[in-house]
Parts: structure tokens; sequence; C-alpha cells
């Protein structure tokens, strides 16, 4: 089928409290990129939304750590993060913020909407409230020992040691973060989504074939357990208000997934082609053929990347809300869930040094180096990775600078030297043939691949084709061939792959990609014309550059020692 769809992209909003680390990278804002350019380039239109979420107590934790105002400290994190974001290529439409005018406006409606429909109700409940510090004392705000496992210096909503998610007043011995003193009970007013009503519908939900089994399986184990309703406020000031409450505020965890849309709504006037079942969307015009996986007969596409901490949230609490709101909202398509990211095979740990912030990383190292490792690491499933920076080196190494640098820079360099820099004209056999049809079918498993949101194969699949032409490079040994018309012919053949490379690593390598394009002189257009012959003979090359350089061992040491430190 030919069609253009509407495809959102989003990736988890980044909570505003603190650098960003490799971790964060890999599971969620790379693949989301990834996917989102790769969409693009195959004709479709394409929204990648991301924000930082500013709400919460993790952020008025780490404020009152930093001794910085909320404001002061989330704006700090808002810039820096967005800065980073841009130096890794991540392709972006918006980069907004859940403090915005647009999301609480979206909360306020999306809540309107659940009342009306009666999925909202309160009910007085007791919470933990400090009497030095005159205020109550919602999740993180409180301390103690986890009942289950027993282990100190837990936060009341949930233990890091066992993962229980914890109920409020479960946690033993309770402490005020702030002044250490311990809280007593005190009851207040509070609104429940009634979460359990949608069981069976998130159950027939879950059953989406774009999910992830491994994922659904603990989802329907949720679900069968028994859903709780959802206490959607909490007690203080910091975050979206809720409307006619004075020091109440909506649970961080209810107005965050809300940003996805009004992220979408500050993006565009147009943002309901993108979330809405019955908007006029205007492009639904024939163009590309996508493959048949992701039921392609949809026009409209929401594609939610996260990590696998936020899948409760993603797979029960989000479709519940926008189900229960009722008001011709899309439900998510593909929700792909990837695993943490370990550094040399310890947690990562900011407070205890065992950490790579990304600006330590670009201070070294391109940000495609960045790119292809992790995505080289991470499969399409919940399991962890590691990085190691012996394993970086290498494969940087070995992958990049040998084999796909050095095709490219071989290739290139020979036309300049032998042919004046323009493209050679070729006389084909049949295995020259065989070779060249390589580049559609490599095009064509790639997308095959990048739908499924394997992109650590995909990507395998681009170098391994690589190496098949380097062979071919090798073997023919034009700088050494006497004859004209097999050398013009074996530059033509390896300048194809160089040139359809200038738009296969794009979703990969944006930074190596347009370097590349810029090299050949040509403009990266669309994914279908990859493999087309559009470098034409008596056209000539741009100024050859270096693509990679090698990672030196001292390089790596220097990594290694800073970690030790
Ligand atoms: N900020 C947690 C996280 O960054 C949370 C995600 C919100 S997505 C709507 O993993
Ligand atoms: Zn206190």
């Amino acid at each position: 089928m030919i069609y253009i769809k509407h495809i959102l992209v989003t990736a988890a909003l980044i909570y505003a409290n603190g650098p960003l680390h490799l971790g964060h990278i890999r599971s969620t804002y790379l693949p989301a990129d990834i996917y989102a350019r790769y969409c693009r380039l195959a004709g479709n239109e394409v929204l990648y939304i991301c924000a930082t979420d500013e709400h919460g107590t993790p952020i008025i934790i780490n404020a009152e750590k930093e001794k910085k105002g909320l404001k002061e400290f989330v704006d700090f994190y808002y810039e820096k993060d967005k800065h980073e974001f841009e130096q890794l290529g991540f392709s972006f439409d918006i980069f907004h913020r859940t403090s915005s005018v647009e999301n609480k406006k979206m909360t306020e409606h999306i809540f309107a909407k659940l009342k009306e429909n009666g999925h909202i109700y309160q009910k007085e409940v007791e919470q933990f409230y400090c009497e030095k510090c005159l205020r109550f004392l919602p999740d993180r705000l409180v301390v103690g020992t986890c009942p289950y496992c027993k282990s100190k210096g837990q936060y009341s909503d949930g233990c890091e040691v066992c993962g229980r998610v914890l109920k409020t007043s479960e946690i033993s011995k309770p402490k005020c973060i702030t002044c250490k003193t311990s809280p007593i009970m005190k009851k207040s007013m509070h609104y429940f989504f009634k979460l359990s009503f949608f069981s069976f519908k998130l159950k027939e939900y879950i059953k989406n074939p774009n999910f992830q089994t491994e994922v659904t399986n603990y989802v329907l184990n949720w679900i069968d357990s028994g859903l709780i309703d959802w206490d959607i406020s909490r007690d203080m000031d910091w975050g979206v208000q809720i409307p006619g409450e004075k020091s109440k505020v909506f649970y961080v965890w209810f107005d965050a997934p809300i940003g996805y849309i009004s992220s979408t709504v500050a993006a565009t006037p147009e943002w309901e082609n993108f979330w809405k079942k019955n908007s006029n969307a205007k492009s639904e015009s024939k163009k590309m053929s996508r493959s048949s996986f992701n039921n392609s007969h949809a026009k409209r596409e929401i594609v939610h990347f996260i990590g696998k901490d936020i899948s409760y949230h993603h797979y029960l609490f989000w479709p519940a809300m926008l189900m229960g709101a009722n008001d011709n909202f899309l439900l998510p398509n593909a929700i792909p869930v990837r695993g943490y990211l370990n550094l040399e095979h310890r947690k990562f740990s900011k407070s205890k040094g065992w950490f790579v912030s990304i600006s330590d990383f670009l201070a070294e190292f391109q940000p495609d180096y960045l790119r292809y490792y992790q995505t080289a690491i991470t499969p399409h499933s919940v399991e962890d990775a590691n990085f190691v920076w012996k394993e970086f080196g290498t494969r940087i190494n070995t992958e990049l600078v040998s084999n796909l640098g050095n095709f490219v820079h071989r290739t290139l360099t020979l036309i300049k030297k032998i042919s004046n820099s323009e493209i050679p004209k070729p006389e084909l056999s049949n295995k020259d043939k065989k070779l060249l049809a390589k580049i559609t079918e490599t095009k064509e498993k790639t997308s095959e691949l990048l739908e499924k949101f394997e992109f650590r194969e995909a990507q395998e699949e681009i170098m391994h084709t690589t190496s098949e032409f380097n062979k071919y490079l090798s073997e023919r040994e034009p700088w050494k061939d006497r004859n004209a018309k097999r050398v013009a012919t074996t530059l033509y053949v390896s300048l194809r792959w160089v040139s359809a490379l200038a738009t296969l690593l794009q979703p990969f390598l944006p930074f190596s990609s347009q370097k590349l394009a810029k090299m050949l002189e040509i403009k990266i257009l669309s994914w279908n014309d990859a493999d087309k012959e559009y470098l034409k003979q008596g056209a000539k090359l741009g100024e050859i550059e270096m693509l990679f350089k090698k990672i030196e061992d001292k390089q790596i040491e220097k990594m290694e020692q800073r970690l030790k430190k």
C-alpha cells in the first residue's frame, strides 16, 4: 500500500534534575532519533517530540541539594539537556517543557474530561506531614526502611533495592528528607483516577502485535493481580495546580505523559493530525511504500520510546487516561521498551563517580562514535547492556575506522588521483552487477529491520555490505591495476556504495552522513532513492575529508582512569 503517514515519535520526557549520562541515550533518545530520521527519509510526515519533565519530588530534592530555587534549577537543566541533545544530533522537532502553558491547559482539559466521564472521585487519605517544615511529604520527601527487604534509606514511593512500589505510609521508620524528624499522619482529600475500571479494555489493548511479548507478559500480570485506583493529587505547590484547589497539584505522572500531547500542540497548529482519530489530515496522498509491518493501513502512528522502568506508566496509566478522556484521542501504536545500560559492569551512579557525562564524552570523541557503539550494543528488548571503554575503542577502530572509513577514503582518493575527481565510466560484468544489486537488497532489508525497531541489526546490515564492498575493492587492487577500464569499473562500483551510504547512514550517523554528502556534492533526498545512480558521469566530487579518526589507547586509558578516581 502506498501513502503518507503521520507519525509521532516521542522519547520519554527527561527529568530536569541532573546531567544526562550515557545510559539515558541508549534506551530512549537514540533509538527514537533513528526511527524518526528513517521515517522522515521514507517520505512520511513526522514529528519527533521531547521535553523536560519538570515536576515531582525528585526535582524538589535535587534543587534543595544544589541550594537552588526550583524555577532556576529546572531552567538550568532544560537549557543544558537541550544543548547536549543537539550536540548528539537528536532531531527533535520540538524540545519543550512540562511546565509550559500548553501543558497546564492540556492537563486541565484531560482532567475535566475524565471527571465529566465519571472516572475521577475524591477520597480522604492519610498522608505524611512534617510538623517542623509545616508541609505534607509526598513520595520522595520521606525516607525510611523498606518493609519488605529491610533496606535502609529508601524513598516512601518505592524501594530501589527490591524494586517494590510502596503505598503511602507503608515505609518503616519514616523521616522527613529535609529536617530528619519523624512525620505525623494527617488527613487530606485526594483525587483518584479509576484505573481499575479499565482493566478489561487494557487487556484488549495490549494484544497489539507491535508490543514486545516480554513486556506485555509483565503488564498482563499487573492487570491480573488487580489494578488499583490511582491517587493523582499531591499536597504541594510545585506542579500543575488542580483547578479549584489550594496547595494541591497533579501527581507528576499525571501531567508528564500529557506533555507528549501538549508539546505537539506547541510544535504545530495541526497537532490533531497526529493525535486525533477523525481529524482531516491533509496529506493522505499516495507516495511511499512501507512494508506490511505495523498496521500499515493505519494513517497515523504514535510511537513512544521508553526505558523498561516506566512500562507500567506507558502501558497502563497512559492509555487508560486517553481512553477515559473519550475525546477522540488515538492510542499509542507501539511502545518500544529497552533495558538499562551499565558502565563497565556496574550501575551508573553519579554520587559514586561511576558516571560518564555527555560533555566528558564529547570533549574526547565525536558524537557519531557514541551513536554507533550504543546502537551496536542495543537489541530491541529489555535486556541490559554494558558500556565498556576497551570494547568501545576496539569496535570504533575496527568497524568504523578500518572498515567503513577506510573504504570510503580509498574509493574517493583513488578517483581523485586517477580521474581527477570525475565520476568514472564503467563496463559492468555480471559480477559487478550482482554486487550493485546488493545495494538495493541492503536498502530493503534495512527498511524492514528499522520498521521492526531492530536498529542494531539494521546497522549491522549496512556494515556487513560495507565489508563486502571493501573486500571487492581490496581484491581488485585498482591502485596497481594497469587495465584502465577495469579500474574505472572498480571505482564506479565502489562509489555507488559510497553514495548509497550517505543516505543509509543518515538515521544512525547523521554527522558522518552529512560529511559524506558534502564530499560527494549531493543532497540526501529520500530513502527510496538511496540505491539510485544519482552521481552522473562527468560530475565531479568535492573536497575529501576523513570521516573517522582512530581512537588511541591513551584516550581509552584516560577515560578508564577518570572512573577509577
Ligand atoms: N521523567 C522518568 C524518566 O525519565 C520520566 C519519564 C516521563 S515520560 C512521560 O525515565
Ligand atoms: Zn521536615
